[in-house]
């Protein structure tokens, strides 16, 4: 049990057991806000009703960080005490009914958190989500109390001439009388019902891009993109995305926009990537702002997914709401496998979006699978936390999506082979029962079996939501045996979950497992599994329920090679005891993209794991066979594989995914095996690199789709091999052409990537690159963060990566108090640079523990993000280890840490 305490007193840990149906209902909230950034004042008039449902009980509201002025009730003082934070009310009228009206101030300048009111540039925004609503008013501030809102904003009219809410504006104009000078009034009425997280309200100098739409049913719509004057060059592609995301829910699931008016406002003070305020998102600036010369692929891809995802939210989320906080994935996981559904369907192509999976599965394995088996690990529906802040996490968003994948997997049948209708239709059966309510994870799961009765997943769906319970990534072993008499081949599967923090034993999970069988010269074989009348086809779904079971293929003339998990089925871990020979037989030959490219990564893992051996005792021949290069050869030089697809391939296991294969972890050798391995690459292929640069380097007029993204990704690649290889060999004809497409880029991917190329490399040309880069950008907020980035992410070359960090935080341009600005150099370097971060002086860690402890005096929730960097701490090897033990416990000596931290840390430190 956790002992916390803060400065209110102990800190509670908050139990999912307990939780309790509210005690009143809000019905109607009337804010009346007069916004000012030193004392914002703040008319909260609710009308309340008790709750039938529950015992009679006083009145308890949130808040926090207020200035409480008044409280009436029907218009009359009343008494109240306050309980901790909470306002407590009692003696209340006794029919249950009445009009609470409560007067506050807050001062949004001085509001450093970033959640709840507060000032970027001159502007005020919001951010409730989870429970920042309490900061800008007392209120039941809990998902499962949904009112009906309507909200005045009156401020200055030449500071902040446009003033937005939530929903629909209803009256706006000057304020007359003595003091309103020059102030003037928006009155917003949301139509929908919401809970306070979904409040939003912005106000400053800003300018929108425009678009109307028609819907399918007729109803004309306005979309609106708000930004700073000076950003309008940058809207277009945000605007595309918003529309292409209305078609979409519309055409897929049917669901329809809502709202007369959609708006989406960026600011670039923003604790993590946006918001789905109902009808009025708001976003941090990294997420709408694009044109060709400051935004790469990278950035058009992921502005084309957040949008997606919070215009998603729309009806997950914010129709359908969580009943409480620990059913988060409801939403979140739901709303995340939505938006890689959208840029799927976006893809032209079956190869388009194959490369987009094996991106998700990317940051599963290499953010998620760490999270699962580390000291935050926790079930994609907690039963616990004590700041909910801190689960916010890939286990929630991207587990929680790949939970739901798999139930669109299970209510497949043969008419319907990728389960997308039967999912479909338990959607609509989902919005058809909950339309406008707060609910759970198991009523989210039961509509989507209920609507596909004869489903595996109906079937099996109380075991099934052992996915939802019980933490830890499950690890499923697979045996192949040929018998050649027998002209048949067993599968034998047994499934494993190692003990997670409060759960040592783990029930078997329902794991949905595609596979197919490959013929050695890499022909797909027709399965018949024994005793079936029939060959079933080339590929089929096995679900997988019990702790060990084999299926029994019939008719196989020869050993086949398995290709098992196809498209990545399950969030598992998958052992099988491939040859080398096996491996690349699947990388030249499997019909499955995603495991034609796991087999590459199977190798490359081998190879490494094996150098890592090998150099902890400096014995055995280290690096990458020459099987594995020639294979690379030909995909490299593969006449119809896609030039994305190939990028991937070649892309190395990255070295926090060779670290989770590792019970003790060396970073600095994982570092130093990678790059070594990345040097051979770059040298023994350096003809084909050049070919690989020539045949992609030129694009045409630049388009952020997949196909030319993947051409512009692979030339990217060559360059910085051939730099690397440049480096080995001293010749300076690369870098001087690399350095040469730097300048004379048409777009921010080729130019970002020519420089990272020039500081992969280590060149000397780098440096003048890097002024270059600051000089042409420098009033180009993101396009610093870039150029911050990349720095504090360079590969170390004798230590020289934190005294340049060290620097980079002395810049003028650096602040602290931006989270954009504090990620581009302090968690680029703490969480994205293993080899520069992990030193054995232990000044990396020295370096975190100053900034989590000064972050957290400012931003706890950024403070906590930076705290999870030592997470894995207990796998380093040593010296790494005690010295990230002495960092984490200076943290955690520190008697003033915010809930946030403190729980991280703890964690961190429990046994
Ligand atoms: N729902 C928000 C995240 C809120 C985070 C609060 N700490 C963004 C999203 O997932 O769409
Ligand atoms: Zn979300």
């Amino acid at each position: 049990m956790l002992q916390l305490r803060d400065a209110e007193g102990p800190t509670t840990v908050i139990r999912r057991a307990d939780y309790a149906a509210p005690a009143y209902w809000i019905d109607t909230v009337n804010l009346t806000f007069d916004l000012d950034p030193l004392k914002t004042r703040v008319l909260n008039k609710m009308t309340l009703r008790r709750n039938p449902d529950v015992a009679a009980q006083c009145l308890k509201l949130d808040g926090e960080e207020l200035n409480l002025a008044r409280v009436l009730v029907n218009g009359q003082g009343a008494s109240f005490k306050m309980e901790g934070k909470q306002l407590v009310l009692d003696n209340l009228p006794a029919d249950g009914t009445f009009e609470l009206e409560i007067f506050t101030t807050c001062a949004p300048v001085k509001n450093t958190s970033l959640t709840g009111l507060y000032v970027s540039n001159d502007s005020f925004f919001t951010q409730c989500e989870a429970e920042g609503f309490r900061r800008i008013t007392y209120f039941l501030d809990r998902p499962d109390v949904m009112a009906s809102y309507t909200v005045t904003l009156r401020a200055d009219k030449r500071k902040y001439p446009v003033l937005l809410s939530n929903g629909n504006l209803v009256a706006s104009g000057a304020l007359a009388g003595v003091g309103n000078e020059g102030r003037h009034f928006a009155t917003w009425v949301d139509p929908h019902k919401k809970p306070s997280y979904l409040f939003a309200l912005v106000a400053g100098q800003l300018v929108c891009r425009e678009q109307r739409i028609t819907s399918r049913g007729g109803k004309d719509h306005l979309l609106q993109v708000y930004v700073r004057p000076g950003d309008m060059d940058k809207t277009e592609h945000a605007m595309n995305s918003l529309m292409a995301s209305v078609v979409w829910d519309e055409a897929r699931f049917g669901l329809p926009l809502d709202l007369e008016r959609f708006m989406i406002v960026a600011t670039s003070d923003f604790n993590m990537g946006a918001m789905e305020n109902k009808g009025l998102n708001i976003f941090n600036t990294k997420y709408v702002l694009a044109n060709q010369a400051t935004a790469t692929d990278a950035d058009y891809s992921n502005i084309e997914s957040v949008v997606g995802h919070e215009y998603f939210h729309n009806w997950t989320g914010n129709r359908i709401t969580c009943r409480d906080w620990f059913q988060l994935s409801l939403k979140e996981g739901l709303t995340v496998f939505r938006d890689q559904e959208f840029s799927m369907d976006l893809c032209a192509d079956a190869s388009a979006r194959a490369v987009k999976r094996i991106e998700d599965v990317r940051v599963l394995r290499t953010a998620q699978f760490p999270e699962d088996a580390g000291p935050m690990a926790h079930p994609v529906r907690p039963d616990s936390y004590i700041e909910i802040n801190n689960f916010y996490t890939v286990t929630i968003y991207e587990k929680g999506a790949e939970v739901v994948r798999m139930m669109q997997t299970l209510v497949a049948s043969s008419n319907d082979p990728m389960g997308r209708e039967g999912f479909a239709k338990g959607m609509t059966l989902y919005f058809a029962r909950h339309d406008g309510q707060a609910v759970t994870c198991d009523d989210f799961a039961q509509a989507i079996a209920d609507a596909n009765p004869d489903s595996a997943l109906a079937r099996l769906l109380p075991q099934f939501k052992r996915w939802y319970s019980q933490a830890g990534t499950p690890r499923l072993q697979a045996t192949g045996h040929y018998d050649a008499a027998a002209r048949s081949y067993t599968l034998n599967f047994s499934q494993s979950c190692a003990a997670t923090p409060g759960q040592s034993d783990k029930e078997p999970f329902v794991i949905p497992v595609n596979l197919g069988l490959v013929s050695a010269s890499g022909a797909a074989l027709l399965m018949q599994v024994q005793d079936s009348a029939a060959p079933s086809g080339d590929s089929h779904l096995f679900v997988m329920t019990q702790a060990s079971e084999s299926i029994t293929f019939v008719n196989i003339d020869e050993e086949p090679v398995p290709s098992i998990l196809r498209g990545f089925t399950a969030p598992v871990l998958l052992d099988f005891d491939y040859s080398d020979t096996q491996l690349l037989t699947l990388l030249a030959n499997d019909p499955d993209p995603f495991n034609r490219w796991e087999a590459g990564q199977r190798l490359a893992l081998r190879s490494a794991i094996h150098s890592i051996a090998a150099s902890a005792d400096t014995t055995g021949a280290t690096g990458l066979n020459d099987a594995y290069i020639e294979a690379m050869r030909s995909v490299l030089r593969h006449p119809t594989l896609d030039a994305a697809f190939k990028e991937l391939v070649l892309t190395l296991p990255s070295e926090t995914y060779i670290a989770e294969q590792l019970d003790v972890v060396d970073p600095q050798r994982i570092h130093a095996v990678r790059e070594a391995m990345r040097a051979q690459l770059a040298t023994a292929l350096a003809e084909d690199w050049q070919w690989a640069f020539e045949a992609h380097k030129d694009n045409g007029a630049y388009r952020p789709d997949a196909l030319s993204a993947g051409r512009r990704a692979l030339a990217g690649m060559a360059l910085s091999q051939l730099c690397l290889a440049a480096r080995d060999n001293a010749d300076s004809v690369w870098p001087g052409k690399t350095y040469q497409r730097f300048k004379d880029a048409g777009n921010m991917t080729d130019r970002a990537n020519a420089l990272s190329a020039l500081l992969s490399g280590g060149h000397a040309l780098a440096t003048p690159a890097l002024a270059r880069f600051h000089s042409q950008f420098k009033n180009e907020e993101l396009v610093l963060d870039k150029w911050f980035a990349m720095q504090a992410g360079a590969c170390d070359r004798g230590g020289q990566v934190l005294p340049a960090v060290r620097q980079l935080m002395a810049h003028p341009d650096f602040q602290l108090r931006n989270p954009n600005r504090a990620r581009s150099v302090i968690f680029s370097y703490c969480n994205a640079n293993p080899g520069a971060f992990h030193r054995t002086d232990g000044a990396g860690y020295q370096f975190w523990s100053e900034r989590v402890i000064e972050l957290d005096s400012i931003n706890p929730q950024v403070a906590a993000r930076l705290a999870r960097a030592l997470d894995r701490w207990k796998k380093l090897a040593e010296p790494y280890r005690s010295a990230a033990r002495d960092a984490i416990g200076r943290v955690a000596g520190r008697s003033d840490l915010s809930n946030d931290v403190r729980e991280v840390i703890s964690r961190a430190l429990a046994d």
